[in-house]
């Protein structure tokens, strides 16, 4: 296969010292600058195809989708083996894997020396943000990874544009990836703020190798955004508009795998004629206070990396049209007519698979077809509801923030933080299940604040203080809310049916921003009345079930309070006297 090589296609000469630099460490036989043009796109296509990188799949069916298939032991974001490295272990803070700089760079350059040898090195250019936004960044990501290269096309504005947005500026986020040979214990993830500079080995999974997304946007992203005066945050945008045409704009937190796609994509059940939700993000939002005091949010990204088990024409019909074409299907099951399937897709599985390991697969088999973490890389120009303001370089105004975890207990449907600092509070202490995004115990309720535990680039307790000290600038804050979808009936089923029918809750959200619904006091916070809250068309879920979801036991309520003295312990020589003060006054209140 002809191969364009060695064709320099910028002029900025510190990329081009960095990019030589890197390419002798890694004796890099060949040097493949991207542009991400559309010949560029089939070229490396058909390659990864030719190496057996990409399955094509069948066109008539799924058009522009290819498969991967990923080592089975390189599966999730490994929390264990992400390291931020700073001077001092202080600045990383109690919730982070931390190591000297100058130790970091010596071990993984002595592991990425000679890693490229008679292999190419993709130089990979692009945007975080909108072009010409004063938020967007530049990062350029060094690769020996065509699957990566394919994906980051995908899930970030890349190729020329970039390079045209950094002019002759410095200031670029430096990603070297090498996959060696995928061996877990050559897997580490490091980030060197002060440096902006990310180096990922070992690995070639999502989070873990894209390294626009987590590592740049949200670790170094947080990072630079306490400097520079803005928050990069785990959040979906989403934009609501009311029959009369009137919009607001929403962001969300919820942990990996706990329903931001979801929530961002959502089609509002029938009773709702006239409502729609647009979709600005679903997993990444960076927030800078605007001029007229309200809080602005820009999706840094292009492309959604969604989670492929429990998406169906139920659940999410705009997430399946989206990946109905040029999408790239990551660790799912494969038909024999090589079409696509996981868990949860339709109903009856097919009567024979591929799955997501390579092996034949029946529905008497034991073992899921699809892996729970596997997932899709789609254009997010493919979402029949991507909102217009998507590109809009100053971003969209905040109403409402969402915080909310995925708790089978104690946590109610939908509460409202009675003001910005008693918000952060309820951010700073909500908890999650683990889910199959991270390798780990899967079920294990944990404290992760803001759905950041596992992306905050700098000491967590300086986080919430950067977060309080915000609103000085947000002097038109977002109401703060926090939901939890995930509530649980003796039976062990969902309390709530979740999905479309979250439209409720959010218009109830809305309507409160506006100053419209009412609401009833409780020790947690604001919460809905029956007569607040629109259970019109919903057959099954009445007023009872609608107060179970909401009910808050106090036994319940002690434990929680006293479960978050763990992490606020671990945290406690930064953690804002404010937050303190805050689990006190909800102690007297219970
Ligand atoms: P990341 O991409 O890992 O950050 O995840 P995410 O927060 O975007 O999660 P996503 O929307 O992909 O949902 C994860 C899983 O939760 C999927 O299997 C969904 O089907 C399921 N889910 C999403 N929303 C709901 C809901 O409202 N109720 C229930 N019961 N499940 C949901
Ligand atoms: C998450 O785990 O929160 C994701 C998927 O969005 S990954 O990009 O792998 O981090
Ligand atoms: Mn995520």
């Amino acid at each position: 296969m002809q191969m364009k090589n060695g064709k320099c296609n910028t002029q900025n000469g510190a990329v081009i010292n960095w990019v030589n630099r890197m390419a002798g460490l890694c004796c890099a036989e060949k040097i493949f600058w991207c542009d991400g043009s559309e010949a560029e796109k089939e070229l490396l296509t058909n390659l990864a195809v030719a190496e057996g990188i990409l399955i094509k799949l069948n066109q008539e069916k799924l058009p522009g989708c290819y498969y991967h298939r990923s080592h089975p032991s390189d599966v999730a974001r490994v929390e264990q083996c992400t390291y931020i490295c700073t001077d001092t272990e202080e600045e990383a803070g109690p919730t982070n894997n931390w190591a000297l700089p100058k130790q970091m760079y010596s071990k993984l350059h002595a592991l990425c020396a000679g890693a490229m040898a008679g292999k190419t090195m993709y130089v990979v250019p692009y945007l975080m943000g909108p072009l010409d936004s004063p938020l967007t960044k530049v990062g350029i990501e060094l690769t020996d990874s065509l699957y990566v290269v394919l994906s980051m096309r995908i899930m970030t504005r890349m190729g020329q544009v970039a390079y045209e947005h950094l002019g002759e500026s410095e200031d670029f986020n430096h990603g070297l990836h090498c996959m060696l040979d995928l061996s877990p214990d050559k897997r580490f993830i490091a980030h060197f703020p002060k440096d902006n500079t990310i180096i990922s080995t070992g690995s070639n999974y999502g989070g873990n190798v894209l390294l626009g997304k987590k590592c740049f946007a949200l670790r170094i992203g947080s990072y630079l955004g306490r400097n520079e005066g803005w928050l990069a945050e785990h959040m979906l945008i989403l934009g609501v508009e009311s029959p009369t045409g009137e919009k607001t704009f929403v962001a969300a937190a919820f942990p990996s795998a706990c329903g931001k796609t979801n929530f961002a994509m959502m089609i509002p059940p029938p009773h709702f004629t006239g409502w729609k939700i647009w979709t600005i993000g679903d997993d990444i939002a960076w927030m800078k206070p605007g001029p007229d005091g309200q809080l602005y949010a820009i999706n840094p990204e292009s492309g959604y990396f969604g989670v492929a088990p429990g998406t169906s024409c139920q659940t999410n019909l705009n997430a399946m049209k989206t990946i109905s074409r040029d999408t790239i299907y990551t660790n799912v099951a494969l038909t024999p007519d090589l079409d696509v399937w996981w868990e949860g897709k339709d109903e009856t599985p097919p009567p024979e698979l591929i799955d997501w390991k390579g092996n034949p697969w029946t529905p008497e088999s034991k073992e899921k077809a699809a892996h729970p973490n596997s997932r899709f890389a789609a254009p997010m120009t493919n979402n029949p509801m991507l909102a217009p303001e998507v590109n809009d370089p100053a971003g969209v105004p905040i109403s409402a923030i969402i915080f909310g975890g995925r708790r089978s207990t104690t946590i109610p449907l939908v509460y409202s933080a009675f003001n910005w600092i008693h918000g952060v509070y309820v951010g700073a202490s909500m908890s999650s299940e683990t889910t199959a995004a991270a390798v780990g115990a899967v079920g294990q309720v944990r404290r992760d604040p803001m759905a950041m535990l596992p992306f905050c680039g700098y000491n967590m307790g300086d986080y919430f203080k950067h977060w309080l000290n915000l609103r000085k600038l947000v002097t038109i804050p977002p109401r703060i809310f926090h939901v939890n979808w995930f509530r649980k009936d003796d039976d062990g089923k969902f309390l709530w049916p979740g999905f479309g029918e979250n439209m409720r809750v959010l218009k109830w959200i809305i309507e409160r921003c506006r100053g419209r619904a009412g609401a009833n006091e409780t020790p947690l916070g604001w919460v809905p009345g029956p007569q607040d809250f629109d259970l019109e068309g919903m057959d099954e879920f009445d007023s009872e079930r609608l107060a179970a979801a909401q009910r808050m036991s106090m036994d319940d309520w002690k434990r929680e309070v006293l479960s978050q003295d763990e992490l606020f312990i671990k945290l406690y020589s930064h953690l804002p006297k404010e937050l303190i003060f805050q689990r006190e006054l909800l102690v007297a209140r219970l």
